[in-house]
Protein backbone atom coordinates (compact mmCIF):
# COMPACT_ATOMS: atom_id res chain seq x y z
CA UNK A 1 0.00 0.00 0.00
CA UNK A 2 1.38 3.17 -1.13
CA UNK A 3 0.58 5.42 1.76
CA UNK A 4 2.45 2.38 4.28
CA UNK A 5 5.35 2.61 2.15
CA UNK A 6 5.36 6.56 2.49
CA UNK A 7 5.01 6.39 6.15
CA UNK A 8 7.68 3.75 6.47
CA UNK A 9 10.22 6.33 4.81
CA UNK A 10 8.99 8.62 6.79
CA UNK A 11 9.74 6.73 10.53
CA UNK A 12 13.27 5.34 8.87
CA UNK A 13 14.00 9.46 8.19
CA UNK A 14 12.92 10.58 11.34
CA UNK A 15 10.49 12.83 10.13
CA UNK A 16 7.78 13.29 12.92
CA UNK A 17 5.40 15.24 11.28
CA UNK A 18 5.38 13.54 7.69
CA UNK A 19 4.58 10.22 9.70
CA UNK A 20 1.99 12.16 11.55
CA UNK A 21 0.18 13.26 8.21
CA UNK A 22 0.83 9.82 6.47
CA UNK A 23 -0.49 7.83 9.33
CA UNK A 24 -3.59 10.50 9.59
CA UNK A 25 -4.08 9.57 5.85
CA UNK A 26 -4.26 5.92 6.69
CA UNK A 27 -6.65 6.34 8.71
CA UNK A 28 -8.79 8.90 6.51
CA UNK A 29 -8.43 5.76 3.85
CA UNK A 30 -9.77 3.24 6.45
CA UNK A 31 -6.68 1.43 6.56
CA UNK A 32 -7.24 -0.83 9.91
CA UNK A 33 -4.85 0.49 13.05
CA UNK A 34 -3.49 -2.66 13.00
CA UNK A 35 -2.22 -3.12 9.74
CA UNK A 36 -0.72 0.47 9.59
CA UNK A 37 1.08 -0.77 12.97
CA UNK A 38 2.35 -3.93 11.65
CA UNK A 39 2.96 -2.71 8.11
CA UNK A 40 3.60 0.77 8.50
CA UNK A 41 5.70 1.55 11.95
CA UNK A 42 6.82 -2.16 13.07
CA UNK A 43 8.00 -2.71 9.40
CA UNK A 44 9.92 0.68 9.65
CA UNK A 45 11.52 0.29 12.97
CA UNK A 46 12.78 -3.24 12.05
CA UNK A 47 14.62 -1.34 8.89
CA UNK A 48 15.51 1.02 11.55
CA UNK A 49 17.05 -1.63 13.59
CA UNK A 50 19.42 -3.53 10.70
CA UNK A 51 20.54 -0.24 9.92
CA UNK A 52 21.53 0.31 13.51
CA UNK A 53 23.55 -3.37 13.23
CA UNK A 54 25.01 -3.04 9.74
CA UNK A 55 26.80 0.97 11.08
CA UNK A 56 24.49 2.80 8.60
CA UNK A 57 22.92 4.80 11.18
CA UNK A 58 23.94 5.77 14.16
CA UNK A 59 22.29 6.16 17.75
CA UNK A 60 21.00 10.23 16.43
CA UNK A 61 19.14 8.19 13.37
CA UNK A 62 17.93 5.78 16.01
CA UNK A 63 16.49 8.35 18.15
CA UNK A 64 14.95 10.86 15.03
CA UNK A 65 13.67 7.35 14.00
CA UNK A 66 12.21 6.50 17.34
CA UNK A 67 10.58 10.14 18.17
CA UNK A 68 8.49 9.45 14.16
CA UNK A 69 7.69 6.09 15.64
CA UNK A 70 5.80 7.25 18.76
CA UNK A 71 4.08 10.47 17.27
CA UNK A 72 2.71 7.76 14.30
CA UNK A 73 1.98 5.33 17.57
CA UNK A 74 0.17 8.38 19.68
CA UNK A 75 -2.15 8.62 16.89
CA UNK A 76 -3.77 4.81 17.50
CA UNK A 77 -6.84 4.58 19.61
CA UNK A 78 -6.27 1.54 21.50
CA UNK A 79 -9.76 0.29 20.66
CA UNK A 80 -9.28 -0.20 17.33
CA UNK A 81 -6.37 -2.91 17.57
CA UNK A 82 -7.51 -6.50 18.55
CA UNK A 83 -5.29 -7.49 20.99
CA UNK A 84 -3.70 -11.19 21.58
CA UNK A 85 -2.44 -10.52 25.22
CA UNK A 86 -0.82 -7.94 27.58
CA UNK A 87 2.91 -7.37 28.11
CA UNK A 88 4.63 -5.07 30.61
CA UNK A 89 7.53 -3.82 29.43
CA UNK A 90 10.65 -2.23 31.23
CA UNK A 91 14.03 -1.38 31.09
CA UNK A 92 15.15 -2.61 34.66
CA UNK A 93 16.10 -0.43 37.84
CA UNK A 94 19.35 1.51 37.49
CA UNK A 95 19.20 1.22 33.56
CA UNK A 96 18.32 4.30 31.53
CA UNK A 97 18.85 2.70 27.74
CA UNK A 98 15.60 3.03 26.03
CA UNK A 99 16.05 2.43 22.75
CA UNK A 100 16.18 -1.29 22.21
CA UNK A 101 13.39 -1.67 24.93
CA UNK A 102 11.84 0.93 22.81
CA UNK A 103 11.98 -1.26 19.42
CA UNK A 104 10.64 -4.15 21.20
CA UNK A 105 7.66 -2.20 22.53
CA UNK A 106 7.05 -1.52 19.10
CA UNK A 107 6.88 -5.14 17.47
CA UNK A 108 5.06 -6.18 20.25
CA UNK A 109 2.18 -3.60 19.79
CA UNK A 110 3.06 -3.81 15.84
CA UNK A 111 2.02 -7.76 15.99
CA UNK A 112 -1.02 -7.15 18.05
CA UNK A 113 -0.13 -7.10 21.86
CA UNK A 114 -0.94 -5.06 24.43
CA UNK A 115 1.74 -3.19 25.28
CA UNK A 116 1.93 -1.18 28.96
CA UNK A 117 5.61 0.14 28.66
CA UNK A 118 6.60 1.14 32.57
CA UNK A 119 9.64 3.18 30.66
CA UNK A 120 13.28 2.75 32.51
CA UNK A 121 14.06 2.46 36.13
CA UNK A 122 11.71 -0.17 36.76
CA UNK A 123 12.21 -1.92 39.91
CA UNK A 124 10.63 -5.09 40.82
CA UNK A 125 8.26 -3.77 43.07
CA UNK A 126 6.81 -1.63 39.73
CA UNK A 127 7.58 -4.55 37.30
CA UNK A 128 4.94 -6.71 40.04
CA UNK A 129 2.34 -3.97 40.44
CA UNK A 130 2.44 -3.20 37.03
CA UNK A 131 1.68 -7.20 35.85
CA UNK A 132 -1.11 -7.35 38.85
CA UNK A 133 -2.91 -4.24 37.30
CA UNK A 134 -3.14 -5.17 34.24
CA UNK A 135 -3.44 -9.01 34.39
CA UNK A 136 -0.38 -9.55 32.31
CA UNK A 137 0.46 -12.46 30.48
CA UNK A 138 3.86 -11.37 30.10
CA UNK A 139 6.89 -9.41 31.19
CA UNK A 140 9.24 -7.81 29.17
CA UNK A 141 12.39 -6.91 30.76
CA UNK A 142 15.54 -4.91 29.33
CA UNK A 143 18.57 -4.36 30.49
CA UNK A 144 22.24 -3.09 28.80
CA UNK A 145 24.31 -2.83 31.66
CA UNK A 146 26.10 -5.67 33.22
CA UNK A 147 25.42 -3.91 36.72
CA UNK A 148 21.82 -4.38 36.17
CA UNK A 149 21.10 -7.42 34.58
CA UNK A 150 20.72 -8.44 38.14
CA UNK A 151 17.20 -6.72 38.54
CA UNK A 152 15.66 -8.92 36.53
CA UNK A 153 16.61 -12.09 38.86
CA UNK A 154 14.88 -10.15 41.72
CA UNK A 155 11.96 -9.18 39.53
CA UNK A 156 12.02 -13.22 38.79
CA UNK A 157 11.57 -13.98 42.33
CA UNK A 158 9.71 -10.72 43.48
CA UNK A 159 6.90 -11.99 41.14
CA UNK A 160 7.06 -15.40 42.73
CA UNK A 161 7.13 -13.56 46.51
CA UNK A 162 3.73 -12.39 45.07
CA UNK A 163 1.79 -15.49 43.89
CA UNK A 164 2.06 -14.58 39.37
CA UNK A 165 5.08 -16.36 38.90
CA UNK A 166 3.00 -19.17 37.27
CA UNK A 167 0.44 -16.56 35.87
CA UNK A 168 2.85 -14.60 34.03
CA UNK A 169 5.70 -15.63 31.46
CA UNK A 170 8.77 -13.68 31.79
CA UNK A 171 11.53 -12.84 28.85
CA UNK A 172 14.51 -11.14 29.11
CA UNK A 173 16.76 -9.36 26.42
CA UNK A 174 19.65 -6.91 25.84
CA UNK A 175 23.04 -6.46 25.06
CA UNK A 176 24.88 -8.10 27.98
CA UNK A 177 22.09 -10.91 28.16
CA UNK A 178 22.46 -14.79 26.76
CA UNK A 179 20.69 -17.87 27.06
CA UNK A 180 22.14 -19.32 29.72
CA UNK A 181 21.79 -15.84 32.03
CA UNK A 182 18.12 -15.91 31.46
CA UNK A 183 18.07 -20.44 31.79
CA UNK A 184 20.17 -19.21 35.35
CA UNK A 185 17.73 -16.63 36.59
CA UNK A 186 14.59 -18.87 35.35
CA UNK A 187 13.22 -16.71 32.63
CA UNK A 188 10.70 -18.37 30.32
CA UNK A 189 12.84 -17.02 27.50
CA UNK A 190 15.57 -14.67 26.14
CA UNK A 191 15.77 -12.86 22.43
CA UNK A 192 18.63 -11.33 21.16
CA UNK A 193 16.81 -9.04 19.34
CA UNK A 194 13.00 -7.15 18.75
CA UNK A 195 12.16 -9.72 16.07
CA UNK A 196 13.00 -12.73 17.77
CA UNK A 197 11.30 -11.01 21.05
CA UNK A 198 8.36 -10.36 19.25
CA UNK A 199 8.40 -14.61 18.03
CA UNK A 200 9.17 -15.69 21.55
CA UNK A 201 6.38 -13.88 23.24
CA UNK A 202 3.75 -15.42 20.43
CA UNK A 203 5.64 -19.21 21.22
CA UNK A 204 4.88 -18.53 25.04
CA UNK A 205 1.73 -17.13 24.35
CA UNK A 206 -0.16 -18.87 21.52
CA UNK A 207 -3.41 -17.12 20.39
CO1 LIG B 1 25.18 3.57 27.36
N1 LIG B 1 26.32 1.99 27.53
N2 LIG B 1 25.68 4.14 29.16
N3 LIG B 1 24.16 5.17 26.95
N4 LIG B 1 25.17 3.01 25.54
C1 LIG B 1 26.31 1.05 26.42
C2 LIG B 1 25.23 -0.01 26.63
C3 LIG B 1 27.78 0.46 26.50
C4 LIG B 1 27.91 -0.95 25.90
C5 LIG B 1 28.77 1.47 25.85
C6 LIG B 1 30.21 1.02 25.94
O1 LIG B 1 30.84 1.15 26.95
N5 LIG B 1 30.74 0.47 24.87
C7 LIG B 1 28.06 0.52 28.05
C8 LIG B 1 27.64 -0.72 28.86
C9 LIG B 1 28.81 -1.57 29.32
C10 LIG B 1 28.31 -2.75 30.06
O2 LIG B 1 27.70 -2.66 31.08
N6 LIG B 1 28.57 -3.91 29.50
C11 LIG B 1 27.27 1.76 28.43
C12 LIG B 1 27.51 2.55 29.58
C13 LIG B 1 28.70 2.11 30.42
C14 LIG B 1 26.72 3.65 29.94
C15 LIG B 1 26.89 4.57 31.15
C16 LIG B 1 27.23 3.88 32.48
C17 LIG B 1 27.94 5.61 30.75
C18 LIG B 1 28.33 6.57 31.85
O3 LIG B 1 27.54 7.39 32.25
N7 LIG B 1 29.52 6.37 32.37
C19 LIG B 1 25.52 5.28 31.24
C20 LIG B 1 24.53 4.50 32.11
C21 LIG B 1 23.24 5.25 32.31
C22 LIG B 1 22.21 4.34 32.96
O4 LIG B 1 21.58 3.60 32.26
N8 LIG B 1 22.11 4.39 34.27
C23 LIG B 1 25.09 5.21 29.78
C24 LIG B 1 24.27 6.16 29.20
C25 LIG B 1 23.88 6.15 27.88
C26 LIG B 1 23.08 7.27 27.21
C27 LIG B 1 22.02 7.89 28.14
C28 LIG B 1 24.05 8.35 26.78
C29 LIG B 1 22.53 6.54 25.94
C30 LIG B 1 21.13 5.92 26.15
C31 LIG B 1 20.02 6.72 25.45
C32 LIG B 1 18.75 5.96 25.52
O5 LIG B 1 18.67 4.75 25.52
N9 LIG B 1 17.68 6.76 25.55
C33 LIG B 1 23.52 5.40 25.78
C34 LIG B 1 23.69 4.67 24.58
C35 LIG B 1 22.91 5.17 23.38
C36 LIG B 1 24.53 3.53 24.49
C37 LIG B 1 24.93 2.73 23.23
C38 LIG B 1 25.89 3.63 22.44
C39 LIG B 1 23.82 2.30 22.31
C40 LIG B 1 22.71 1.50 22.98
C41 LIG B 1 21.56 1.39 22.01
O6 LIG B 1 20.60 2.13 22.10
N10 LIG B 1 21.70 0.52 21.03
C42 LIG B 1 25.63 1.46 23.87
C43 LIG B 1 26.83 0.97 23.05
C44 LIG B 1 26.37 0.16 21.86
O7 LIG B 1 25.49 -0.68 21.96
N11 LIG B 1 26.98 0.42 20.73
C45 LIG B 1 25.83 1.87 25.28
C46 LIG B 1 20.73 0.38 19.92
C47 LIG B 1 19.62 -0.56 20.31
C48 LIG B 1 18.70 -0.77 19.11
O8 LIG B 1 20.21 -1.81 20.62
O9 LIG B 1 19.64 -1.57 23.07
O10 LIG B 1 21.07 -3.50 22.25
P1 LIG B 1 19.98 -2.54 22.01
O11 LIG B 1 18.62 -3.37 21.76
C49 LIG B 1 18.54 -4.45 20.85
C50 LIG B 1 18.83 -5.80 21.52
O12 LIG B 1 19.72 -5.73 22.61
C51 LIG B 1 17.49 -6.31 21.85
O13 LIG B 1 16.66 -5.81 20.82
C52 LIG B 1 17.07 -4.50 20.46
C53 LIG B 1 16.78 -4.27 19.00
O14 LIG B 1 16.97 -5.36 18.20
N12 LIG B 1 16.84 -6.01 23.11
C54 LIG B 1 15.89 -6.86 23.58
C55 LIG B 1 16.94 -4.97 23.94
N13 LIG B 1 16.06 -5.11 24.95
C56 LIG B 1 15.41 -6.26 24.75
C57 LIG B 1 14.40 -6.89 25.49
C58 LIG B 1 13.91 -8.11 25.02
C59 LIG B 1 14.41 -8.68 23.86
C60 LIG B 1 15.40 -8.07 23.12
O15 LIG B 1 12.95 -8.81 25.64
C61 LIG B 1 12.33 -8.24 26.73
Amino acid sequence: MAVLDELQQAIISGNRDKAKELTQKALDEGVEARTIVVEGIAAAMEVVGEKFRANEFFVPELLIAQRAMKASLSMMSEEAVDHIGTVVIGTVKGDLHDIGKNLVAAMLEGAGFKVVDLKVDVSPEQFVAAASENSADLIAMSALLTTTMGSMRDTVAALGDAGLRDKVKVIVGGAPLTQSYADEIKADGYAPDAASAVEKAKQLLPA
